[in-house]
């Protein structure tokens, strides 16, 4: 497959002045009417042929200016139609086209396909291609208008509504837009109408559409919606633009929702919620999915990327934007330290591994496989950075500033740190390095004390070194900005938090006139994605988990010694340090901490996160020892622990009516973080008990999951499905728990016997997901010696790639960080990864998948 490179940009040589398309829909052979008015580029000076991009179309007739176009001056290929451009007039032209598709058929779903008898539409990143010849690049923009003919009650596309009637609708998209922000629905729905006025007086008519039984599970999601449009007026200043705004839920879809102009499609997983169903995570996942499809009104469509090479331009900004809105909605500190969790987890692994990239790539094959952590949670990470460095008001300038020079283009990351050039007269020169750059700092420091007469200085000495990453060897220093506060010994803070900027490989920074030797809090707030390597002892840890101001920091603290633990647990067969043990009690105790706050800091760092850890330290981390370690340490904390654990459980038993926001999800967050430490000693008793009561799923679900690790949850699995069998959002709960949660040894014996369950709808990419991503979940199990797991995984990666290549090639970075386990592991892996690569027919998806992380 053809590699595409950012240096070969030009722009397209044609503009599009308007787009009409009808489409007479049927299952089986949907017809696509499209009239498209080009005329020359300046930008692109001379003559040109005229390339469509059209994948897997069936062209019935094609003309321009009203004439049949020759055979002789048209070539159509696999990837699309090029008309001579001898056969095309001087200037503007319409060309007009009659295609034939097939939604049922599409397997991929991408492009126009089918759900439950519903037409949906998935188009970006170049889906559009598969629905009608089109220039299916970002940066050809134009206003749509649509027209839908079929028996369907509902019929959806972007914009405004124009007119309909008995078989039709049209509808009027005035804003220019590039292909695959278009859309498309038909299908027997139901609404949840609502409406917000913006503003300056526009009524916008709101709507949420569902399969009718789902009805009653839309009302979280329409209060996050109004309170998104409200945020993003009051805090960005920007105004929604249409008179409507439609969000659809869809079973089956590749992605978790797609911020198509004005018709946002939706997973359904991602929209219906009630406290029966859905966990608090689930609730807090849609609050902020829902916002960030709106807040890409704004980040996305009015201003959009210029090539697919600036994806994070839209998607870190508006990962950035939601993660702020998410603060103001709940608890700043514990969105920062879940964000910084997920960054780790995700983005951390990504960049240490083979499939490490920018957050601008420079080359890809297929763009399906860069909708990544880098590009997303990394990308949202630089414009923390930025804003720290060039302060609040530097920032609202600088955004200002973007929205009105970029308004209705589609631009580049260099355009996007222009405007922070221009807006605070900073130079970004080097700051672009963390777009362009792979790889995670690492940043050592080094702490000298000298006291004097007048007071003593403290100075801090960091060193910032950039491991390789694929293709990128020499890695020159970046811009850090990194976050410090000193605390005396008593605990008060005698420097507030200040942000030193590094530039260099290695740099000093002093702070003179102290009393006594500080205790350092460094990286408050993680004011950098980068691995901090400090030699601190664990009563300075202790220290600062009891002291810090800075409330990520002090979590850090508590996680800093979690993993110190841990560490020499598996590899000294160590017992849990006292520091630490004690910290956590006294933790557990403070009744004037945040309950969800608590509930991070009783939560251990996980197995992977272990293994990448010992990988780094270079060690070949042993899963099953990492799991072992894992449970020993719960089981001492649980048992030293007992009353304080039982009491904090009993104590936050719901009581009243299901609330959803934060402090009541901080509560259940609390009791079930309790009772999973508790059910290591109890047998399963109370989890057993809570399986009866339990009347919101967060309780539900945490229950279940003791009592399969409690190997005692046949009767519960039973009740549960037999309870929720109709419900495909808690069947596949249903699935991952199990999977999870199974003992390793037995995990692909499970993860077998369910892919051969009636429920198991692998077609289904969230039951796939749930079943699939659930085995890589669980480390042990996953990584077991036999390499049960592995094949199994890798089978079905083969059977999904045949139907459905883009959920193939995102299941398949379970394997990315197999180079750091042992040689017998790494044989395993590498075998099931050539298997995968010599199959005939694998898609451009999974080839390009496996080719990079075998490397
Ligand atoms: N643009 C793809 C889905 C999302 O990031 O919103
Ligand atoms: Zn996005």
């Amino acid at each position: 497959p053809q590699t595409i490179y950012l240096s070969d940009y030009q722009p397209y040589p044609f503009r599009i002045a308007r787009v009409d398309l009808t489409f007479g829909l049927a299952p089986r052979a949907t017809r696509v009417h499209s009239r498209i008015e080009f005329a020359p580029n300046p930008a692109r000076p001379g003559r040109h042929d005229l390339f469509l991009h059209g994948e897997k179309l069936r062209l019935h007739s094609a003309r321009i200016d009203g004439k049949p176009v020759a055979a002789e001056a048209m070539a159509i290929t696999d990837e699309g139609l090029t008309v001579t451009a001898r056969a095309l007039p001087d200037g503007p032209f319409l060309w007009e086209a009659e295609v034939e598709i097939d939604p049922e058929g599409n397997t991929a779903l991408e492009g126009l396909y089918m759900s439950g008898g519903m037409y949906c539409t998935q188009c970006e990143a170049e889906g559009f291609r598969k629905i009608t010849y089109y220039p299916d690049r970002p940066d050809v923009m134009a206003p749509f208008k649509v027209r839908i003919e079929s028996d369907l009650p509902v019929l959806l596309s972007n914009g405004n509504p124009v007119a309909k009637g008995a078989g039709w609708a049209e509808w009027n998209d005035p804003w220019p837009k590039p292909a695959y922000l278009f859309a498309l629905v038909a299908g027997n729905l139901v609404n949840l109408p609502d409406s917000f006025t913006t503003r300056s007086g526009r009524k916008v008519d709101l709507n949420i559409w569902v399969r009718p039984g789902d009805l009653d599970r839309c009302a979280f999601a329409m209060d996050s919606l109004i309170r998104s449009m409200k945020w993003d007026e009051d805090v960005y200043g920007r105004e929604y633009d249409l008179d409507v705004f439609n969000i659809v839920a869809v079973d089956d879809f590749n992605m978790g929702a797609m911020e198509n102009k004005g018709l946002n499609i939706f997973n359904s997983k991602l929209v219906l919620a009630s406290p029966e169903t859905a966990t608090d995570l689930d609730f807090e996942r849609i609050e902020g999915v829902i916002a960030h499809e709106y807040f890409h009104n704004w980040t996305g469509n009015r201003i959009t990327c210029r090539d697919w090479f600036q994806l994070c331009l839209k998607e870190g900004l508006t990962v950035f934007r939601d993660q702020q809105f998410t603060s103001d909605m709940r608890s700043g500190p514990v969105k920062r330290i879940e964000d910084v969790l997920t960054l780790r987890a995700r983005q951390f692994r990504e960049d240490m591994g083979p499939l490490a990239h920018p957050p601008r790539p420079d080359h890809f094959v297929e763009i399906n496989n860069f909708y990544t952590a880098t590009v997303y949670e990394k990308g949202a990470e630089v414009i923390g950075m930025l804003k720290r460095l060039v302060g609040d008001d530097g920032y609202a300038r600088a955004l200002d500033l973007y929205f009105e020079r970029h308004d209705g283009e589609a631009a580049t990351i260099e355009d996007w740190l222009k405007v922070f050039e221009d807006a605070t007269g900073r130079d970004l020169t080097q700051f672009r390095r963390w777009y362009t750059d792979a790889g995670t700092p690492r940043l050592t420091v080094a702490e000298d004390w000298a006291p004097g007469a007048g007071g003593g200085t403290f100075t801090l000495t960091f060193t910032q070194v950039t491991p390789p990453t694929p293709g990128q060897d020499i890695k020159p220093p970046r811009v850090i900005p990194v976050a410090v506060g000193l605390l005396n010994p008593n605990g008060d803070e005698v420097v507030p938090t200040t942000v030193l900027e590094m530039t260099e490989a290695t740099q000093s920074f002093a702070f003179e006139g102290l009393a006594s030797r500080p205790v350092a809090s460094i990286l408050r707030g993680f004011s950098a994605p980068v691995v901090l390597e400090r030699a601190a002892l664990a009563a300075e840890r202790a220290f600062l988990l009891a002291h810090d101001t800075d409330p990520f920091n002090r979590w850090e603290a508590g996680r800093a010694l979690a993993k110190d633990v841990l560490v020499r647990m598996v590899t000294e067969d160590a017992a849990p340090s006292e520091d630490y043990l004690s910290a956590l009690g006294r933790l557990l105790a403070d009744e004037a901490l945040d309950p969800a706050f608590r509930a991070l800091c009783l939560r251990l760092p996980s197995e992977d996160d272990l293994a990448q850890t010992l990988a780094e330290a270079g060690r070949s981390p042993d899963p099953d020892r990492i799991h072992a370690a894992r449970e020993d340490l719960a089981r001492a904390i649980a048992t030293r622990f007992e009353g304080p654990l039982a009491q904090t459980y009993e104590a936050l038993a719901d009581a009243g009516p299901f609330s959803p926001d934060a402090a009541a999800a901080g509560r259940r967050a609390l009791r079930v973080a309790a009772l999973a430490l508790l059910n290591r000693i109890d047998g399963g008793a109370r989890a057993a008990a809570l399986f009866e009561r339990a009347t919101n799923m967060t309780e539900s679900a945490a229950a279940l999951a003791c009592l399969i690790e409690a190997d005692r949850a046949e009767p519960a699995l039973a009740a549960f499905h037999a309870r929720w069998k109709e419900n495909r959002l808690v069947i596949d709960k249903w699935f991952m728990l199990q999977v999870v949660h199974a003992a390793p040894e037995r995990a692909a014996e499970v993860a077998e016997r369910l892919a051969a369950h009636p429920d198991f709808d692998w077609k289904n990419p969230n039951r796939a997901r749930a079943l699939l991503g659930g085995l890589a979940a669980n480390h042990a199990g996953f990584h077991a010696a036999s390499g049960a797991a592995y094949r199994f995984y890798a089978d079905w990666l083969l059977r999904l790639d045949a139907l459905n290549p883009q959920i193939a090639a995102r299941l398949s970075t379970a394997f990315e960080t197999w180079a750091r386990y042992d040689a017998d592991r790494r044989a395993l892996v590498a075998a099931e990864l050539e298997r995968i690569r010599a199959t005939p027919g694998l898609s451009r998806d999974l080839s390009e998948m496996t080719g990079r992380i075998l490397g």
